[in-house]
């Protein structure tokens, strides 16, 4: 997978660099360019905002820097198909696992993260004609700019691409996975520590008992701290059965 990280502040993705995703880059898996949004600007101050339109607080990102870095993207772009342009705000759609896995299956996806209150809607406009663009939040609260959310977004995709997480089966055993519940709590050695003994199941040996339990703790963990979830899982059990 080819990813383009845009932004005025391109050092913030060196995080990136780190761990499995930095891994995954060394082993091919993944490319990660980053790109200095203002090397597209063409005046002395390199500006990249100005003030809204009908006046308000705050400062707007100028719609043709961020053109011309897209386009300087899209000219190296080997591939026909249009890319998947990602602009995170916000006012966007929720970013979810069900997200994370479609964006993990695409071959080039492009981030886009604005500063500031955002970048002028004639900017996502023009660039629907040239890529799939998905308007992105990561969830109900705000964020100073986009960037720290395009982190999270490749990391939760990046990581369901086959080869990048060593053991493939911790992702079907997790939370927000298949069957919409959150993941059993989990222990290890020693059997005692601090005064605290693991639930005796688990040192049972038995596979069938430990699955039932671990299940059972998932349905309650899932209702007691996620009665959204719980709810959805208990209408999709329904029409299973039915
Ligand atoms: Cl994608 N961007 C910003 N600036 N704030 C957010 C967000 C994104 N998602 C949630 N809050």
């Amino acid at each position: 997978m080819r990813l383009d990280l845009i932004s005025i502040f391109p050092e913030y993705f060196e995080a990136l660099n780190l761990s499995l995703i930095g891994r995954a880059q060394q082993d091919g898996l993944l490319e990660i360019r980053r790109t200095n949004l203002r090397d597209y600007t063409h005046d002395r101050h390199r500006t990249v905002d100005s003030p809204p339109a009908g006046g308000g607080a705050g400062m707007v990102m100028k719609p043709e820097p961020w053109a011309q870095a897209l386009e300087s993207v899209l000219s190296d772009d080997g591939a026909a198909a249009r890319p998947i342009l990602v602009v995170p705000t916000p006012s966007g759609e929720l970013f979810t696992q069900q997200r994370a896995a479609e964006l993990a299956a695409a071959e080039h996806l492009v981030f886009a993260p604005g500063r500031f209150e955002g970048i002028d809607e004639r900017l996502t406009d023009w660039a629907q004609e040239h890529f799939q663009v998905h308007r992105l939040s990561i969830g109900d609260y705000v964020l100073n700019g986009g960037e720290a959310a395009v982190i999270v977004m490749v990391e939760a995709i990046t990581r369901l691409i086959p080869g990048v997480i060593g053991n493939a089966e911790s992702l079907t055993e997790e939370s927000h996975s298949a069957d919409g519940l959150l993941e059993y709590p989990v222990y290890t050695k020693p059997a005692e520590w601090r005064g605290r003994r693991i639930p005796e199941v688990l040192l049972s040996g038995n596979h069938a008992k430990i699955e039932a339990w671990r299940r059972e703790q998932s349905q309650q963990r899932t209702r007691r701290r996620r009665p959204d979830l719980w709810a959805k899982h208990v209408v999709a059990r329904e029409r299973a059965a039915e």
